[in-house]
């Protein structure tokens, strides 16, 4: 979509949810207003018995100014008439960390190596995103196949995030004994 027009950007074709399950770890991050994970991200992705995808991912965070932690956040995708698209409902396993309810679109995966994700949390009075955060998850912590990363750069570019991902450093931190 290089008009940048939420409306416009294409999300993968025939999502199968079943295929996206497991362990993604982001690798990239853009931001959005009043950030929340700051980095050892890894989401994990489960199709429960009645179908419903959910969510449970870890992350470094700063809560009130000045504590750090490891967020343990939970999230539930609700369908939409399109496979790719979800409605995300999330909240932390305590009452001080984020909630919220986000559009969760994944815009390209090969459910092997790669995953490109996107939110837009608010549109533009034009139609393109005021404020929107989206992940590159790997199934890899150590980032991406290099073969992977030439069609990333240009979803990046189609959702129009191209230049506003920092990297995601895994470094131990939310690992678990
Ligand atoms: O980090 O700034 C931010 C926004 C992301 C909030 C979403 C966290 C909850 C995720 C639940 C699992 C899905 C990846």
């Amino acid at each position: 979509a290089q008009d940048c027009l939420v409306s416009n950007i294409t999300v993968k074709q025939d999502f199968d949810r079943m295929r996206y399950q497991g362990t993604w770890y982001a690798v990239a991050k853009k931001d959005p207003v009043g950030l929340f994970l700051l980095d050892n991200i890894v989401a994990s992705f489960k199709v429960e018995e009645d179908g419903t995808m959910t969510a449970t991912a870890l992350g470094r965070v700063i809560i009130l100014n000045n504590w750090e932690m490891c967020a343990n956040m939970f999230g539930t995708f609700e369908d939409t008439e399109d496979p790719a698209k979800f409605k995300m409902k999330y909240w932390g396993a305590a009452a001080y960390l984020q909630t919220g309810y986000d559009d969760h679109w994944i815009i390209d995966t090969d459910y092997d190596n790669y995953a490109i994700h996107y939110s837009c949390r608010e549109l533009d009075v034009d139609g393109t995103c005021l404020d929107g955060y989206s992940f590159i998850f790997s199934r890899y912590p150590d980032g991406l196949r290099p073969e992977d990363q030439r069609n990333v750069t240009e979803k990046k570019q189609d959702i129009c995030f191209l230049g506003k991902y920092r990297r995601v450093a895994h470094t131990g931190f939310c690992d678990t004994a």
